[in-house]
């Protein structure tokens, strides 16, 4: 007996890629877990009938002889199957799209940082030139385009998009789709989501805004990723950890989303013994109060020390400056001959002020060109720190409609930041 399992939560990639599988290995039964992500859920209590699918409990575990494990490299991510672990005659699979924090030892082990599992066995449907119903497409380019956000994850790859293409020309249903991935958001997670509000505190954690929301839940409540993700807009913050427990049950669940490429949300559960990628994971604990769930996750946070790139990587120096008394004409000259928007003004190594084109308007006759620049000069100037990280400077610099960021330590000019300096970092054209 083959049979092919996947992840407890199942969502669409694990799905699609289990289905996927019973069709690269002709003969595998899929075994589905009990608990399933409430799309997917919603999506087999129509489709179930087209799949032939068995719940880990009906497994005759003697008879298996192949086991092939998809999206998931953990044995504790899976339902029931211990028995099986060292087993050594077993014929054992892994293919997952997770590099990382895997259990499993498997004598056949495709992992590739692609989007979606569902790729990986996509690419061998495609080799094989297997034949796919219209579902069958649907599902697999849900699984797709579940764990790639409709291609635009910044984990995404080439591959991931021409799998959609082949997924689409075998008349993969949009409609369909949209109607299954459409996040289910109810009532309740309404009031659960108001819940987190009212008590709602950004945290400062090594330059990045993190929020870690305790939220008490009675019973099972599924779809609370969706929750998680919405507060986390609203809050504008890097990245959400939250911690969703239920007291009589003293079981708790910890869901993150992050937003930013600093925060690997996934590495950081994986301390705790749960999984997922950088900006999604998940773990479920047990006897552990929320204070205790939030002090470790700051722990970790902070061990992960700064953001790799500072501003004192990018920003650029020299820079050129004039003085307090430099004439309106020079200050012009300067800025025609170098290219630049804007100059600083220092007086003895300290920043006092900032000329830029624009103040060049507030000029009414010629004589005023003669004038010194401290009379036409910004004072009020948006400085960072060289220890501050890249996101927040992009921020100011958007917030304040600015070209350019004097670095400041301690009143001293270090540098400058300039909008094409943000950009490098943004499209990773960094030097090395
Ligand atoms: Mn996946």
């Amino acid at each position: 007996m083959q049979i092919v399992t996947t992840h407890k939560n199942a969502d669409f990639d694990a799905l699609a890629s289990a289905i996927a599988a019973t069709l690269v290995f002709p003969g595998t039964l899929a075994v589905l877990p009990r608990t399933l992500n409430p799309n997917v859920k919603a999506f087999l209590s129509i489709h179930k009938d087209l799949f032939a699918t068995l719940s880990a409990a009906e497994v005759p575990y003697e008879e298996v002889e192949r086991l092939i494990v998809v999206d998931a490299n953990c044995w504790s991510r899976l339902e029931r199957m211990e028995p099986l672990k060292g087993r050594e005659d077993l014929d054992l699979w892994v293919i997952d799209h997770h590099r990382d924090g895997g259990t499993i030892s498997a004598r056949h082990r495709v992992i590739e940082e692609v989007g979606a599992t569902t790729t990986l066995l996509v690419r061998e449907l495609r080799s094989a030139r297997k034949i796919l119903t219209p579902m069958q497409a649907t599902l697999f380019l849900a699984g797709i385009y579940e764990d790639t956000g409709n291609l635009s994850f910044p984990s995404t790859r080439a591959e991931d998009a021409y799998a959609a293409a082949w997924l689409l020309e075998r008349r993969a249903d949009l409609d369909i789709l949209n109607r299954f991935l459409r996040p289910a958001y109810s009532e309740r997670h309404k009031a659960i989501l108001f819940r987190m509000l009212e008590k709602a505190r950004r945290i400062r954690v090594n330059g990045h805004r993190i929020s870690i929301p305790h939220t008490q839940v009675e019973g099972q409540v599924d779809g609370l990723a969706v929750v998680l993700r919405m507060y986390m807009e609203i809050l504008g913050v890097d990245a959400a950890f939250g911690i969703f427990h239920d007291p009589s049950a003293r079981r708790a669940m910890v869901i993150a989303r992050s937003q930013s490429d600093s925060v690997d949300v996934g590495a950081i559960l994986r301390r705790l013994g749960g999984g997922g990628h950088p900006r999604a994971g998940s773990v479920h604990l047990r006897d552990l109060p929320p204070e205790q769930i939030e002090r470790r996750i700051l722990e970790i946070l902070r061990e992960g020390g700064r953001a790799a790139v500072q501003i004192s990587d990018l920003m650029s120096y020299p820079v050129w400056t004039v003085a307090p008394s430099t004439r309106m004409e020079e200050a012009a000259a300067l800025l025609r001959d170098k290219g630049i928007t804007g100059i600083p003004v220092v007086e003895e190594g300290r920043l006092v002020g900032m000329i830029s084109r624009r103040d060049f308007r507030k000029i009414r006759k010629p004589a005023q060109l003669k004038s010194p620049v401290k009379a036409f000069m910004a004072t009020e100037v948006v400085t960072v720190s060289p220890a501050e990280n890249v996101q927040d400077a992009a921020r100011l610099l958007v917030k304040h409609d600015i070209g350019r960021l004097p670095v400041v330590q301690e009143g001293r000019m270090l540098g400058i930041l300039t909008r094409s300096d943000v950009m490098r970092y943004f499209y990773d054209l960094l030097p090395d």
